[in-house]
């Protein structure tokens, strides 16, 4: 595919209602979109860094400037480019994954719907819905925790995650177990607020049956991690640790994680993310897709990659009105707590034009 030019829109969506973890507040998701623009189609890809470096390194102005100063101009020298060389033309610009996946879903949505196919048949999806989860920030009491979990359960939500931290761990779990019973699947994400010398205290989690603690220990710790797996009994999943398919069979070798979360952008793009589901199914450890508060561009191939064979519990793929009042794309709406995989080709969705101009805040458009 000959790529024409790439356009970086940074955009701003307010969110319904902020959005708090361990390493921060978000009020509105401050994000960038990938436009690349080829002579049979274009297509789309979100970046997931957000507005501040605080969940990982990168952040969305970073992104920007690393796609317009060196990754772009790679692409745009080349000329013709097929999504599955993307990596390999991109991988002499250290690091980045989150701008590098951006990128290569724009080229990749633009080839599959060149030859009218949707990315879930390209990956390989198995399924044509998946269950929805939904991510619960730290709230300022455990009634209003209590009110806010029992409404996404009223809308069908599969699975409750409560986001955790120090201060904000035992009681609220204890509180939603006994509100709401120990039937609903439950667990947590610490989001790297703890150290190994908490141990004893994430033990006491042990006695709620949760499916899993998501990355207590920093994003490094991988070592600390397996220790870890061996003084708690409620399984840890990794999500920072995991950029890459080699560093996923690393952990799981390790022993550093029973389960693992699955985010496209962390680990530089949709091909990646197979490949780590691949690892891990042939471990037999299950995977789920993680979320980055997306809008529907990014929302729509995340859903794709759930409907895999080796997603096989519900992910933080939620409805769009879980964030936004108007999203950039048709919304996705939760039938019977399940989400319907995009049929349409590449990732089946593209925005609304006049929703995408209401929250572009600047643009940038690259040529060779
Ligand atoms: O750690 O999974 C995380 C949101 C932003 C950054 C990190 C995380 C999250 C979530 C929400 O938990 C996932 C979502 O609903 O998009
Ligand atoms: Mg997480």
């Amino acid at each position: 595919m000959k790529i024409e030019g790439i356009e970086l829109i940074r955009v701003t969506m307010p969110l319904r209602n902020k959005f708090r973890t361990s390493f921060g507040t978000v009020h509105e998701r401050d994000l960038l979109l990938v436009r690349v623009v080829t002579p049979a189609a274009e297509g789309w890809g979100e970046c997931v860094a957000f507005g501040a470096p605080m969940y990982s390194s990168e952040y969305v102005a970073g992104a920007a400037e690393v796609l317009e100063r060196f990754l772009g101009p790679r692409l745009l020298e080349r000329g013709e480019v097929r999504a599955e060389e993307v990596a390999e033309l991109l991988a002499p610009v250290r690091g980045h994954r989150m701008a590098k996946g951006a990128l290569e879903t724009a080229v990749l949505d633009a080839q599959l719907r060149a030859r009218d196919e949707s990315l879930g048949n390209y990956l390989g999806a198995t399924r044509n819905r998946v269950p929805a989860g939904v991510s619960v920030g730290i709230l300022d009491s455990v009634p209003e925790l209590l009110d806010v979990v029992g409404g996404y359960l009223a809308e069908g939500y599969l699975r409750i995650k409560l986001k955790i931290a120090p201060g904000w761990d035992v009681e609220p779990v204890r509180a939603v177990r006994e509100r709401f019973g120990d039937d609903i699947l439950l667990q947590v994400d610490a989001n790297a607020a703890y150290t190994l010398a908490d141990a004893r205290h994430l033990a006491r989690l042990d006695d709620f049956g949760l499916l899993l603690v998501e990355q207590p220990l920093q994003e490094e710790q991988l070592r600390q991690h397996a220790e870890l797996a061996r003084l708690i009994r409620t399984p840890i999943c990794l999500d920072e640790s995991i950029v890459s398919a080699q560093g996923a069979a690393d952990a799981l070798a390790l022993g550093a994680c029973q389960i693992v979360n699955i985010k496209p952008g962390r680990v530089g793009g949709y091909l990646e993310a197979r490949r780590v589901h691949d690892v891990c199914r042939a471990h037999g450890v299950a995977v789920w897709c993680g979320g980055m508060l997306e809008t529907g561009i990014g929302r729509a191939a995340n859903v794709a990659l759930a409907g895999l064979p080796g997603f096989t519990v519900p992910g933080d793929t939620s409805g769009s009105a879980r964030y936004y009042e108007h999203d950039l794309t048709e919304p996705f709406v939760l039938r019977d707590g399940h989400l319907d995989l995009p049929t349409g080709p590449g990732i089946g969705v593209t925005p609304d034009a006049a929703a995408l101009a209401a929250r572009t805040t600047a643009s940038t458009w690259l040529t060779a």
